[in-house]
């Protein structure tokens, strides 16, 4: 048994003032636990704070992407467009810190930089970057699952006289474009977002592209009052199918990223002016409507080529068409990305695509980047590479659990948890949304208030029960990790060459494993209730 009665600076130190840091602050302030909230940046809303590019959007409709624990919040606030931008969903976050008062726990600036589980006190050490060290007896880490940014270590970078600029790391005060020759590397989320707003300032941009991407509609406009009204009027309903559902939402807008497919149309039975009539009337999104191209590579490549004709009706050159032509993986086995004007963009006169799969990157020179064929010379680099995603944010911290090995060191060949929660060997440590949780496949808002919920009731139970250590068994977390892994068969995740954040294969060296359940969030949460009603079977508390 430990000796408790160390002093404790916080009953818990949330690590993390994003969507989820915020939303548990609230929580178990409300349950009456003392809490601290550490936030590397200057200010509150993780992603949101972050990826001010230009262009940056969420890929969720507003109103499904938005909390629903106050119905007075879900009232007031009113979203402007059908996919809010970034500075709409910081501002919202914003608001949300303020009308729970949750600034005064929250310390910005202030990055973790080690965590060390004393055994024998059951407690966290955690060192920040500010050289503050703090003592609590529980850790929730909100730490995000886009939120370590991956830049590609070219040679010579530190030798580039212009500016480098992270997409996901884009200063407050912005960045002189207007007229400058500005290179960007990266066609995800990210790139196919910001390439089109660059495209209108800079005086040339080039673009880098190593892997052609798809790319759909993201048909945003603004929202009408009548279609807001109309949720708003039925939110709870709304609320109770996102939670409900195995992606958490509630298709207030018809189809969703997700689940565009018809379950009835199958392309392998298609005839070819079936093909063509869906291009003419669907464009880009022909290629999306297909059931059988979820599961058959067959099916899929046929949707696949249906994708590339709308690329080349779209793109004026042949042959930059033929490079923005995905061709070697399948639809699916990327997130989808949605797109305002990208494929339009390589028909200006100022905008140049360099394919690095024809035209390899050399290095990068005092002027520019030096690709085999040339020098394209640049005054500002940008890069939209992508995160060291789902567990990146957590092996950036030098985390030590009761046995003195690095969390690093675990996860080397890839992260094992228990539901995404917790950590074997790493006692009173709380992820939101961790690895081998449903992870991003589910909309965050409504996924992260069932997550903190769970995560809150536990340490109330803790609490109630007079325990000061809860740590999970290692054959419960061996037992999640197989069903992660099962549940990933046969998906297009997994599929041949896909290489992607959510497999770890769009970082070089990262271990390739899915850390993402794919049995949906309504099957988890049903497990992890079935678990609180156990009385945490799987967990040793003491
Ligand atoms: P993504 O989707 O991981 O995209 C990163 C892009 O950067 C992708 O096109 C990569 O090409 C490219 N990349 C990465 N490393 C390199 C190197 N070394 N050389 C050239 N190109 C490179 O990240 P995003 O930020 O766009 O989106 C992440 C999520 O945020 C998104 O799914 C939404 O959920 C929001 P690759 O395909 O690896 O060849």
């Amino acid at each position: 048994m430990g000796d408790n009665d160390v002093t404790l600076d916080a009953d818990v130190i949330v690590v993390g003032a994003g969507m989820s840091g915020l939303y548990a602050l609230k929580v178990l302030r409300e349950r009456g636990f003392r809490v601290i909230v550490l936030e590397r940046a200057a200010g509150v809303g993780g992603t949101w704070f972050w990826n001010r590019y230009p262009g940056a959007r969420c890929d969720i409709p507003s109103l499904e992407y938005s909390f629903g624990f106050d119905p007075e919040l879900e009232q007031e606030w009113e979203w402007s467009e059908h996919f809010a931008a970034q500075p709409e969903i910081e501002r919202y976050l914003n608001h949300v810190a303020d009308r729970y008062e949750l600034r005064s726990d929250i310390r910005l600036e202030t990055g973790v930089a080690t965590m060390t589980f004393d055994d024998a006190t059951d407690s966290w050490v955690v060192d920040t970057e500010t050289g503050e060290t703090l003592r609590s007896r529980f850790c929730v880490m909100a730490t995000g699952g886009l939120s370590a940014p991956h830049r590609p270590d070219w040679p010579g970078i530190d030798t580039f006289a212009g500016e480098v600029v992270q997409s996901s790391l884009w200063p407050e005060e912005g960045v002189a474009l207007e007229g400058r020759r500005v290179g960007i590397v990266g066609n995800g989320s990210s790139g196919v977002q910001v390439i089109p707003e660059l495209a209108k300032v800079a005086g040339h941009l080039t673009v880098f592209q190593r892997t052609a991407t798809f790319a759909w509609p993201s048909q945003n406009r603004p929202l009408t009052p009548e279609h807001q009204a109309e949720v708003k009027s039925r939110y709870r309903e709304v609320r109770a199918q996102q939670h409900a559902s195995p992606l958490a939402t509630a298709h207030t807008t018809g189809a969703t990223i997700f689940t565009f497919a018809d379950p009835n149309k199958f392309i392998l039975e298609s005839t070819e002016e079936e093909r063509v009539a869906a291009l003419e009337e669907q464009g880009f999104n022909a290629s999306r409507i297909w059931a059988d191209a979820a599961k058959d590579m067959d099916a899929n490549e046929m949707a696949v080529e249906l994708f590339r004709e709308m690329v080349r009706r779209t793109v004026t050159d042949p042959e930059v068409a033929d490079s923005l032509c995905p061709k070697d993986y399948p639809i699916g086995c990327k997130r989808p990305v949605l797109d305002n004007g990208y494929f339009e963009t390589f028909n200006r006169d100022n905008v140049t695509l360099i394919d690095l799969r024809k035209d390899a990157i050399v290095e990068v020179v005092p002027e520019g980047v030096r690709t085999t064929t040339g020098v394209q010379e640049l005054d500002v680099l940008i890069f939209a590479t992508g995160f060291d995603a789902v567990s990146g944010a957590m092996t950036r911290i030098d985390m030590r659990g009761k046995s003195g090995r690095l969390l690093r060191d675990d996860w080397a060949d890839g992260p094992r948890t228990f539901m995404g929660f917790s950590v074997a060997d790493y006692p009173n440590m709380f992820m939101v949304i961790g690895p081998g949780s449903v992870g991003v496949l589910a909309n965050y808002p409504p996924h992260i208030e069932l997550q903190v919920g769970w995560i809150a009731d536990f340490l109330e139970y803790l609490a109630e029960h007079g325990s000061t250590r809860a740590e999970v068994g290692a054959d419960a977390q061996d037992q999640w990790c197989a069903e992660v892994e099962a549940a990933a068969v046969g998906t297009m995740f997994n599929a041949p060459n896909c290489h992607s954040w959510y497999n770890g294969g769009n970082i070089e060296g990262k271990a390739r494993v899915i850390p993402i359940y794919m049995g949906g969030l309504d099957r988890f949460m049903a497990r992890a209730q079935e678990l609180a009603t156990s009385g945490y079977e799987a967990y040793a508390i003491r």
